[in-house]
């Protein structure tokens, strides 16, 4: 047999399932070999006292999206592909839009074009704002033959929100192609009716943002979306889930053997209220939706993750910078309502663009919160942050893995390594973080993609235009369970 391009030595891998001292053998990209004392490779890397972890698979993140009314996250594919990759995410699935009213093909023109400036592997989650026939009938089939697997629809914010009827429509179309669909899940009418009463009260501070979708509005959309998704029996994962009543809705749907599974982000388990305050408008910088919670929720998560009713950490990552956009008032399709501007020009707490930056953090915070602080094992990790959300998106064998024949996305992790996050030594486009200061304990050192390194000591080797798209065939997680009520099936009808 010939030799290996690369061979990365003496390290302890861990995989979903296991944790072994072995070498890695990587021939054209993919992982060739697992032993001892393997041959030599034209390249070595010695993994002496590192942790070996499959790269991670990010399944949501917003990148370079549009919105319809013309906003824009900042981030580019090139930038956060890179801070991607030099925070030990090798793939990630990011979001083509629908806007309303529009086909698919007439959304966000030249975004594929603009996806493939990536340095890591990406795919894409189909936003579906207007399920017509058209878009379900022939706009999807498309998309799915060219291995766009997965649906994401959401059940607030305007535009993009969704009646149950028309969710219905998308969970029957999936079905019938099978696909998979992830939900926002939060009640639309709930947060204006609260939205309109806080304004009307003057109280249009960031916390007010908690304030106007607390808990409730989460778990009974939820608790909808999982009967919605019984009703048509297809598989669905609820996306960033921020509170026990919602977890415990999924925890529920699977103890009753539905196919439901559940993602939380980093935001979930390490920050709370007070990061929505703070002096000159500091809280904006942690508006996100669903909102963070009371302090002594971030336990609740964890205990939600370590019980695996959450399967998946993803960062969610938003590209819109506190000076640019969070501060201004400008409004977004992650935003609700007219933006009310405030009298020193920030506006109300409903103008503020949803969501953080943390396609670097991501990974860092949940070893450092996880491993490091003894909540979860390095099995526990992996599945976390690569295994599970290959197999909920098809990419198992491919992603997530260290058996041979998977892709080489690697990390060697420096698990004794203590780093102060700053957003100046990150490599994303947004100009802060929500974790500035924060101490974590546990560092990736090198990320390998493909068999190539991508990022070494912090320096991002990889190229714009070096990722590849991945397109997913069909796969048995996304199949329905054959149980529909009275075995009368209304998705095939
Ligand atoms: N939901 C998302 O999925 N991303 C951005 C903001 C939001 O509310
Ligand atoms: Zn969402
Ligand atoms: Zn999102």
């Amino acid at each position: 047999m010939d030799g290996f391009d690369l061979v990365v030595r003496g390290g302890t891998l861990a995989t979903a399932a296991e944790v072994f001292e072995a070498d890695i053998g990587i021939r054209d990209g993919r992982i060739a070999a697992l032993g001892h004392g393997l041959g030599r490779g034209r390249e070595e890397i010695s993994a002496k006292g590192m942790i070996v972890t499959p790269g991670g698979l990010d399944s949501h993140c917003h990148l370079e999206e549009m919105g319809q009314d013309g906003s824009l996250h900042e981030e580019s594919f090139a930038s956060g592909s890179a801070a991607a990759l030099a925070g030990g995410t090798t793939a990630f699935i990011c979001f083509l839009p629908q806007w309303k009213g529009h086909s698919l093909a007439a959304s966000a023109p030249g975004y594929e074009a603009r996806a493939a400036r990536s340095r890591a592997d990406y795919s894409f989650h189909q936003i579906i704002t207007d399920p017509t026939p058209e878009v379900m009938q022939k706009e999807v089939p498309a998309l799915v033959a060219r291995g766009i697997r997965s649906l994401k629809v959401f059940l607030t914010y305007d535009p993009l929100r969704l009646t149950d009827a028309e969710f219905l429509e998308v969970l029957a179309a999936a079905k019938r192609l099978g696909a998979f669909v992830t939900v926002h899940c939060e009640n639309f009418d709930a947060i204006g009716w609260r939205i309109q009463a806080l304004l009307k009260a003057g109280l249009t501070d960031p916390l007010q943002h908690a304030w106007s979708r607390p808990p409730v509005v989460e778990r009974e959309a939820t608790h909808r979306a999982i009967a919605l998704a019984e009703l048509v029996d297809q598989p669905i994962q609820v996306f960033h889930v921020s509170c026990e009543e919602a977890a415990a809705e999924i925890a529920r749907a699977k103890g009753r053997g539905l196919k439901v599974w559940g993602e939380t982000c980093p935001q979930y388990f390490t920050l709370d209220h007070d990061d929505l305050t703070g002096a000159d408008f500091a809280g904006a910088k942690a508006v996100c939706s669903p909102a963070l919670r009371e302090k002594g929720e971030n336990a609740r998560i964890w205990r939600r993750i370590q019980d695996g009713t959450l399967d998946v950490v993803t960062s969610d990552h938003c590209g819109f910078s506190f000076a640019t956009q969070k501060r201004v008032a400008g409004g977004s399709a992650y935003g609700t309502g007219a933006a009310v501007q405030r009298p020193d020009g920030t506006p109300a707490f409903n103008a503020i663009p949803n969501g953080v930056p943390g396609i670097e953090t991501r990974l860092p915070v949940l070893f450092s919160e996880g491993v490091s602080k003894g909540r979860i094992d390095l099995p526990t990790f992996v599945r976390l942050s690569s295994a599970n959300a290959a197999a909920l998106f098809g990419l198992t064998g491919r992603k997530g893995s260290l058996a041979p024949g998977a892709d080489a996305d690697l990390v060697l992790w420096d698990p004794d390594a203590e780093r102060v996050i700053r957003n100046a030594a990150l490599h994303h486009a947004i100009d802060y973080t929500p974790w500035e200061g924060m101490v974590v304990k546990g560092w990736p050192s090198v990320t390998i993609r493909r068999g190539e390194v991508a990022v070494r000591d912090g320096e991002v080797l990889a190229q714009p235009g070096s990722g590849r798209f991945l397109a997913r065939g069909p796969y048995a997680l996304a199949r329905p369970r054959g149980v529909v009520p009275d075995g009368f099936d209304a998705a095939l009808a």
